[in-house]
């Protein structure tokens, strides 16, 4: 680091945060540069990096972000180096259960600090905070990895408890807008691909649960495969249309529930040459009753790989 300090796009990528999470942090909680460029630009110096960093440890370990930033702007100059050095011991308040209003528990099943904090984030509405950490989550682990190990993770969890509670469908309705808007991000960010047969995606008649959806197309894009999202409750008749029009090499079918997961009208969809590979997964579909040559996935991975396999990959 010069005399002149670090900009918001270094400090950025030394943390692993969008620039945007960290102007948030600035305007929210006051934890920002302390000096500007001539230009008028912000910049960071040693001390404002430390803290920074304090801050993003404590709320990957699942601190609240106010609390962290609370903490790390308490921390005299001096005690940053030593607070960054050995794991953070976390304040009592900041590792009790996942809360939000009514006194709601989230219980994460395999509670990471990663899972925990994106939950704490959930069930406290704060939308800023869920998009940074979805987007930490993406650019940490890749879509796979943030799929399986972080959000998907969370996604089950506020399931559970709204099944057990009829309640916090307000934190699942805004916690599913931000990993979708976060997945096509990722999609529309890929670098261009190097297939020229698309691979569709889709959700079953009326299945409005698209996001193992959008994780599959981002994980697809991330690999240079093309791929048309066509997302929530696409009917029979659209689906067997844009088959004709886009001749894709492989189509994605998802159903969640078994009111959507009849696989009969499957067989009737259009073929072509070569015939494109049907895959189909979720917890909805009636497996037993699959047309001949439709291959059942169970996971992220497996979609991907059969995908994979049918473009000739491997
Ligand atoms: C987010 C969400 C919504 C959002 C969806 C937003 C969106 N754009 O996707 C909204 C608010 C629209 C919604 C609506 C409803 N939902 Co909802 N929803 C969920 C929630 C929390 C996450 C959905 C999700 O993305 N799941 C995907 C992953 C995270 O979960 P999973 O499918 O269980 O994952 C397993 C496998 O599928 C596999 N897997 C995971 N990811 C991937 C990816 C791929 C590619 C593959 C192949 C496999 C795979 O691994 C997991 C472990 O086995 C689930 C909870 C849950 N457990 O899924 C409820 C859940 C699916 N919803 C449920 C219900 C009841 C509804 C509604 C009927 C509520 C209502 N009364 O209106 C409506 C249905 C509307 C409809 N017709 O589709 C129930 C379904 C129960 C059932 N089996 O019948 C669930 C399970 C919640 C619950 N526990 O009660 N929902």
């Amino acid at each position: 680091m010069d005399g002149a300090g670090l900009s918001v796009g270094a400090v950025a990528r030394r943390l692993g945060v969008a620039p945007s999470t960290l102007r948030t942090w600035g305007r929210r909680y006051g934890i920002g540069p302390s000096r500007h460029s001539a230009g008028g630009h912000r910049r960071y110096d040693p001390t404002d990096v430390a803290r920074l960093e304090l801050m993003n440890r404590l709320i990957l370990d699942g601190a609240p972000p106010e609390e962290a930033a609370r903490t790390a702007l308490a921390t005299a100059a001096a005690d940053l180096e030593s607070a960054l050095a050995p794991p953070v011991a976390m304040p009592p308040e900041a590792t009790g259960p996942v809360r939000g209003a009514g006194g709601h528990r989230l219980a994460v099943s395999d509670g990471t600090p990663a899972t925990r904090a994106l939950a704490r984030a959930a069930m406290a509405m704060d939308m800023v905070t869920i998009q940074g950490l979805v987007a930490d989550a993406l650019a940490r682990h890749g879509v796979v990895g943030a799929w399986q190990e972080v959000l998907a993770p969370v996604l089950i969890g506020i399931g559970e408890r709204h099944q057990a509670t009829g309640a916090i469908i307000e934190v699942e309705h805004l916690l599913s807008g931000c990993v979708l808007g976060a997945l096509t991000a990722e999609i529309a960010a890929a670098d261009p691909p190097l297939t020229s047969r698309p691979v569709l995606l889709a959700c079953a008649p009326e299945e409005q649960h698209s996001l193992p959806v959008y994780a599959l197309a981002a994980a697809l894009a991330a690999d240079r495969i093309a791929v048309r999202v066509l997302g929530a409750r696409v009917p029979y008749a659209s689906l067997a249309d844009a088959i004709r029009q886009l001749g894709p090499a492989a189509i994605f079918i998802w159903s969640s529930l078994p009111g959507t997961g009849d696989p009969v009208p499957l067989a009737a969809l259009p073929g072509g040459r070569p015939a494109p590979r049907l895959v189909v997964g979720g917890p909805g579909w009636a497996y037993g009753r699959m047309p001949a040559g439709a291959r059942a996935v169970t996971n992220l991975p497996d979609a991907l790989a059969e995908i994979h396999a049918a473009l000739g990959h491997y």
